[in-house]
């Protein structure tokens, strides 16, 4: 397709005509938008086609990755990047009446997903489909996604998310292609001995496929991730309620059945079970499985190829049912025996497990499971009788053992455990940072890597650079591009390195603080706008932007800033450098203590900025409904990281490598992947406090007397006391006390036993910033030794240690004649 800005408007006014049936000289501003997202889709969707030909003809080894959770960010500006478009765009944009910018900012982000997990998966695909890997992503199309966050008296609100409120151009749904997924019901016998059985399910309901295309950056290839819905039946909505008028009872199943996709679960750590929940994520896996046979089926017919056409990679327990599943299609309704069965379905699946909070680990209700999915239970069991058997053969008599490691945990209530079903049903399993991978070895998965350990790997976390560098920050992506002589360090983030040698350069120097000083000013328009505050743009830029857990110790800092705030309170002239807090972040809607801790954040942000003093060095910006969008704004202003989770909590963080990328200089704990970020920045580059992991689990173990820290520290006595004092909460002392109590008697998360090192560390942060040159080359050294964190780079380790996939390279002119 030429790509000249006169083709491109004809082909957009065309699309005017087609798509919203309207003229030019009566279109809106969403008219434009959605012409101009279909015209730039046009240029993707004949690179799909010719990426589903190629890939058709090569019958490759395709990687299925599962998740419940995708938090894409806005497609627009992307898919400009992606397509080289954004001039012809423009013109043809202002062709309309509209500057391109405005019709950018009505694109919606689709908030699939919660946080870290989700936007890794995001990454994660944007990589395979630009190393020309075979891929589709397979999850859920929630009709409302994360909720948006707002803020009454510093309390968060939460308010439906309806995304796809306008309808999205970047979405093809294939209402052809739905298909059923049963639940509840009892199992039979066939005729005939074996294992295997007939599933007669009580309820059926309707999985409707759509996709979006996630194209490759600086390739053909454009992969796509399928995302399911549930639809009822047309024979669901029952007209004789209607015409009674029992309006409610009439669409009562209708609802009932798509319930199961409305709303995203609205925690990625705790364990928020319910049926609901257990519903979702077996449909994504029926719903799935289905299609991935069915794709295997186009070119293949014997299963014992299947492993190795098919690697089904699961992103955390959430579809692991997806292990019972295929054994239940492969014998049950390809009437394969149980022993091939098995080998298949252990060589196909791949699991990663994201957490070390043992709460996150979901376990499932024998009971619930038994009654929603009756064979899955059966399956279960037997999977689980022939593992423990395998454990008795390894480890004769001992009992502990195999109750340890048993699929199904007895006490005190009987549950199905879904981690030990992944690791016992896959053929690897990894952890996202060093020290994750480490910790599940050691602790968390330790009977399973005793028993295997050639299965147990490591892939450390990456993050897309087109994203979170070059669309996020134009700025610094230009002088990056005008160093490194071209863009080829969007596909190798590596050459990020040649940076290093211009660290001291004068010019390089003062051209990056200008760029840090004027995507402040960019985020202090947008601070304003969102919440009124007033940031000068020449503080530093102190951010802290993660989902608000008690585990990320949001809370540290939050003493932090009460104790520089009764500093400048007790002597005007204290010495205490000019900062920007920036928060963001969401709490789970039923997560009480999280939602205290946002409320706190949001008191002392008021009495601060309401202070004559503070505010003339220190303003609290808490931007309200933290996303993927939010985060491309706030991400090239920061000139701190706060990384400051208790260590060996925090299984590898993404955020602290989008900053760290973005030139923001970390303060964080040996946590998660900061243990890899500082081993590559240098310790001179890299402001380290705390306990290690070893340290706090000691603390922990032994006995931990929290108050001692209150009563040895004035600094922290004073910003405890001035929280339960009613201080930021207009007098009220009860406002705060469940959060003062949980620190000064329990400290779960040893917040006490890190203030005194973080606040000293924080000091030597001030010094550092008061030496304009050292801190710019930190921030330089910072960016240019992060390659690392290319996601591009994750997804080499997982074809090297998990997947064993080659690329498919797509031709410019592939003939299009296969079916996807
Ligand atoms: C999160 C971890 C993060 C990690 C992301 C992506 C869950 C369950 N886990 O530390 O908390 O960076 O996963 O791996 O959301």
């Amino acid at each position: 397709m030429t790509d000249n800005a006169d083709d491109f408007g004809r082909n957009m006014v065309a699309n005017l005509y087609r798509h919203r049936g309207t003229t030019v000289e009566s279109a809106s501003a969403r008219d434009a938008y959605h012409t101009l997202a279909v015209t730039i889709r046009d240029r993707l969707i004949e690179r799909y086609a010719r990426t589903a030909a190629a890939h058709y003809a090569a019958n490759p080894r395709f990687v299925y990755y599962l998740s419940a959770e995708y938090l894409l960010g806005r497609q627009f500006e992307q898919n400009l990047l992606y397509t080289d478009t954004r001039e012809q765009a423009r013109v043809a944009a202002s062709a309309l009446g509209y500057p391109l910018d405005d019709l950018a900012a009505l694109d919606a982000e689709p908030g699939l997903g919660n946080g870290g997990l989700g936007r890794l998966a995001a990454c994660l695909l944007d990589s395979l489909a630009t190393a020309d890997i075979p891929a589709v992503g397979y999850g859920i199309r929630y009709d409302f996604g994360i909720f948006t966050q707002s803020f009454r008296d510093g309390a968060q609100r939460e308010l439906p998310d309806d995304w796809s409120h306008y309808g999205t151009p970047w979405e093809f749904a294939a209402p052809d292609d739905r298909l059923e997924v049963g639940f509840y019901g009892h199992t039979e016998a066939y005729n005939g001995s074996g294992p295997r059985r007939r599933w007669v399910p009580g309820e059926t309901v309707l999985g409707e496929p759509s996709h979006m295309l996630v194209p490759g950056w600086g390739t053909e290839t454009v992969n796509i991730i399928r995302l399911w819905r549930a639809v009822a039946s047309s024979d669901s909505f029952d007209l004789g309620h209607f015409s009674a008028g029992r309006y409610g009872d009439a669409v009562e199943n209708v609802t009932h059945v798509e319930n199961i996709t409305r709303v995203l679960y609205p925690d990625d750590s705790t364990e928020l079970g319910r049926e609901l929940r257990l519903k979702q994520q077996y449909f994504l896996v029926a719903c799935t499985l289905r299609d991935i046979v069915r794709r295997f089926r186009l070119r293949n017919e014997d299963f014992d190829h299947f492993a190795d056409k098919v690697v089904i990679q699961l992103n955390d327990t959430h579809p692991v049912m997806a292990i019972a599943e295929l054994m239940r299609l492969l014998v049950d309704e390809y009437a394969l025996d149980w022993d091939r069965a098995w080998g298949i379905t252990r060589r196909v699946f791949a699991y990663t497990c994201h957490t070390l909070l043992p709460e996150a680990l979901e376990t499932w209700p024998v009971s619930l499971v038994e009654r929603l999915l009756p064979r899955h239970m059966e399956i279960v069991y037997l999977i689980n009788h022939h593992f423990l058997a395998d454990v008795e053969r390894h480890f004769p008599g001992d009992h502990d053992r195999k109750r340890r490691m048993s699929l199904i945990q007895e006490e005190p209530e009987r549950r199905v455990r879904m981690a030990h079903l992944a690791v016992v049903g896959s053929s690897a399993v990894n952890g996202v940072a060093e020290l994750h991978s480490d910790l599940l070895s050691a602790e968390t998965l330790r009977d399973f890597a005793q028993l295997w350990p050639e299965r147990f790997h490591n892939v450390t976390n990456g993050v897309s650079s087109r994203r979170f560098l070059r669309i996020a920050n134009p700025r610094l992506s230009g002088l990056l591009t005008e160093r490194l002589g071209g863009e080829e360090w969007l596909r190798d983030l590596d050459l990020l390195a040649d940076l290093e040698s211009h660290a001291d350069d004068r010019a390089l120097q003062e051209r990056w603080r200008d760029i840090k000083r004027r995507n402040r000013e960019d985020l202090a328009l947008h601070v304003k706008d969102a919440t009124g505050v007033v940031i000068d743009p020449d503080a530093m830029c102190d951010v802290m932007i993660k989902r608000f857990h008690e585990y990320k110790r949001q809370l540290l800092k939050v003493l932090h800033i009460v104790t520089l705030y009764h500093r400048l309170r007790d002597d005007p002239a204290a010495d205490v450098v000019p900062r920007t807090f920036v928060f963001g972040g969401k709490a789970a809607p039923g997560y009480h203590a999280a939602k205290r801790i946002i409320a706190l954040v949001n008191g002392v942000g008021a009495a601060v900025n309401a202070d004559p003093v503070a505010s003339r060095r220190l303003r609290v910006a808490f931007v309200p409904n933290y996303n993927v969008t939010r985060a491309e704004l706030i991400i090239p202003a920061a000139d701190l990281s706060e990384q400051i989770s208790m260590a060996g909590k925090e299984a590898s963080g993404t955020g602290n490598m989008k900053l760290a990328l973005n030139g923001a200089v970390t303060v964080g704990t040996l946590d998660g992947a900061n243990i890899e970020i500082r081993d590559r920045v240098g310790d001179e580059n890299f402001f380290l406090f705390g306990q290690d992991a070893a340290e706090a689990a000691r603390t922990r173990r032994g006995y931990y007397d929290p108050r001692s820290f209150y009563e040895r520290d004035p600094e922290l006595r004073a910003a405890v006391d001035a929280i339960a004092s009613g201080a930021f909460s207009g007098g009220d002392r009860g406002a705060f006390s469940s959060v003062v109590d949980s620190i000064l008697y329990h400290d779960e998360y040893l917040v006490m036993a890190d203030y005194r090192s973080y606040v000293d560390t924080q000091d030597a942060v001030d010094g550092a910033w008061r030496d304009a040159d050292r801190w710019t080359r930190m921030s330089i050294m910072n960016t240019a030794r992060c390659g690392f964190f290319s996601a591009d780079r994750t997804i080499r380790d997982y074809r090297e240690r998990v997947w064993h996939v080659d690329p498919v390279r797509v031709g410019p002119h592939h003939p299009v004649t296969a079916p996807d």
